[in-house]
């Protein structure tokens, strides 16, 4: 597969025309009205969707109760995401978000209500002329391919406005989806973004035109072995958007049909218990999530790159230096790693696909765009070719092989800018992951999940009968395996974690792993940590 593989035709392009054609007899509204909303939270000023808030019931709270709150403040409900049993619901006129959801909070039938916030897709079009898939070879794409034949077992979701579905250069490489904008099964894209976003993950590779994507398979006649499935799941509209209610029945309904990977290449600031509740849905079905860290240039990574269960990807540019509009974070679980976002080569709708001025699209069915958008993909794409090395791998080991090998760039070790450093793909199919010391091989027994109980201010983890002993010691690991915490405890049936590091800070959101030894033997599991 070596050598043909470089015989990839280069398409030149133009940059993406910016087409400014909008009907003028027929109007259409494909933009999602919407609305300011002010997180006390986080201090800021979000867009949130307009009438309409998403709401978590407690568990035991009746279907007669649940309409009696509604009909007593005007609200009906207009879905949801049954799964996670949260409601959408439609507010009466005249409501402001921000009235409804302070109204629902303080309701002792609701666990959480909040805005539907708005997220946003993370490309910006280019016309800078760049006519060379440079990021396949600055992450050694080739060179990984000779080690590896894709799996066309692999499904990677794309979330995002949708796919082209006729484009040559995709169609042998697409599984079903949905769309969940306007419901029905024909996800077909009506912004560009997403099939941008598609074609660097699995454009058709060796098949004598376009591009070729990371985990595109080989189509050289003869002796063709296909790419990895994309799934399209359109939840942004034309305009790029889209609501975290649609984002969130798209990100369960990839888990439920079998995606290993789901790639999110847009995002937005709110903190949002939905998108958090539905992501670690995916997480627990062992799905890999891959997002964008935004495109601000500012410190801070938006949701839901921010959670703990997703790898943020950030951009870099063919210097390996940070892209300027990429934003960055001051912890470890800020931006994981960076990969190739500006000037990318990738598949378009080669017709004007929607309404939108900024859709993207070229005559020739490829062009050039910037964004942490552009590089997410590059990661989804080669964490589908671990896969196809070794498909049992879990989120932590994923996460752990893409950092340990990344290449360092920006200042020594890791940064705030970049994270652990510029994706390789060569690397990171040449690692094999090494079992932590303390990992035991024969644990006394699980941990059942009642053993656990969480409150806001400790996580209270309880010893099963065989592991009692006095003073157990328990270690908290974060998800790159390094230890955070080490507690002794007074207790032989019960150790205890307040959420802090060894320097007594309190660690971020998200997955951690705990060992807990005692005279008895050792014994380990997984805690969320979430904390408003
Ligand atoms: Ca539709
Ligand atoms: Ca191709
Ligand atoms: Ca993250
Ligand atoms: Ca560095």
């Amino acid at each position: 597969m070596e050598k043909k593989m470089r015989k990839i035709i280069f398409i030149l392009t133009t940059s993406v025309p910016v087409i400014l054609l909008l009907t003028t007899s027929v109007p259409v509204i494909f933009s999602i009205e919407k609305e300011s909303f002010y997180s006390a939270q986080s201090n800021r000023e979000t867009q949130v969707v307009r009438g309409e808030i998403l709401v978590k019931f407690k568990s035991g709270v009746s279907q007669s109760k649940k309409m009696s709150i509604l009909t007593n403040s005007n609200a009906q409900i207009r879905g949801g995401l049954n799964k996670l049993n949260i409601e959408l619901i439609k507010l009466p006129a005249g409501m402001s978000v921000q009235e409804a959801v302070e109204y629902y909070r303080n309701l002792t039938e609701v666990e959480f209500a909040e805005p539907n916030y708005i997220r946003k897709a993370f490309a910006t079009p280019n016309d800078t002329s760049y006519n060379q898939q440079w990021g396949l070879s600055k992450i050694y794409a080739e060179d990984a391919w000779s080690k590896v034949t894709v799996s066309s077992a692999i499904i990677v979701a794309v979330i995002d406005s949708g796919v082209w579905l006729s484009h040559p250069d995709l169609l042998l490489n697409l599984t079903t989806g949905y769309d969940f904008v306007t419901p029905d099964d024909n996800p077909n894209d009506d912004n560009g973004h997403g099939t941008h976003v598609a074609g660097i993950i699995a454009a058709a590779t060796n098949n004598g035109q376009g591009i070729a994507g990371v985990a595109g398979g080989n189509y050289l006649s003869g002796q063709t072995t296909p790419g990895v499935r994309i799934m399209p799941v359109k939840a942004l509209g034309a305009d790029g958007m889209g609501k975290d209610s649609d984002i969130s029945a798209g990100i369960i309904y990839a888990a439920d049909n079998g995606a290993k990977i789901i790639n999110m290449s847009f995002g937005g600031d709110g903190y949002s218990n939905v998108l958090s509740t539905s992501c670690s849905y995916a997480y627990d079905k062992g799905c890999i999530m891959v997002a964008a860290s935004g495109n601000d240039g500012k410190e801070g990574v938006a949701y839901p790159a921010a959670f703990n269960n997703i790898i943020a990807v950030g951009a870099s540019d063919q210097s390996d230096k940070k892209a300027s509009f990429s934003n960055y974070g001051n912890n470890l679980t800020s931006v994981t790693l960076v990969a190739p976002g500006v000037g990318i080569l990738s598949t378009l709708p080669n017709a004007n696909p929607g309404p939108d001025p900024d859709a993207m699209w070229d005559s020739t069915g490829y062009g050039n765009s910037n964004g942490t958008s552009m590089a997410t993909p590059f990661v989804s794409g080669v964490v589908a070719l671990l896969l196809s090395q070794n498909s049992n791998l879990s989120f932590e080991e994923v996460f752990k092989t893409l950092t340990k090998t990344a290449d360092d760039i920006e200042s020594p070790g890791w940064d705030k800018y970049t994270g652990y450093g510029r994706l390789n793909a060569l690397a990171s199919l040449g690692f094999s992951i090494k079992v932590p010391e303390e990992k035991p091989s024969n644990a006394p027994n699980p941990f059942y999940p009642n053993s656990l109980v969480q409150t806001k201010k400790t996580t209270k983890i309880y010893l099963p009968q065989t592991l009692r002993g006095p003073s157990p010691t328990l270690r908290v690991y974060n998800i790159a395996g390094e230890l955070v915490r080490t507690v002794q405890s007074n207790s032989s049936s019960r150790v205890e974690w307040d959420g802090k590091n060894d320097q007594g800070d309190t660690v971020a959101n998200g997955i951690y792993l705990y060992v807990v030894q005692t005279d008895k033997g050792i014994g380990q599991g997984k805690v969320t940590l979430i904390k408003e």
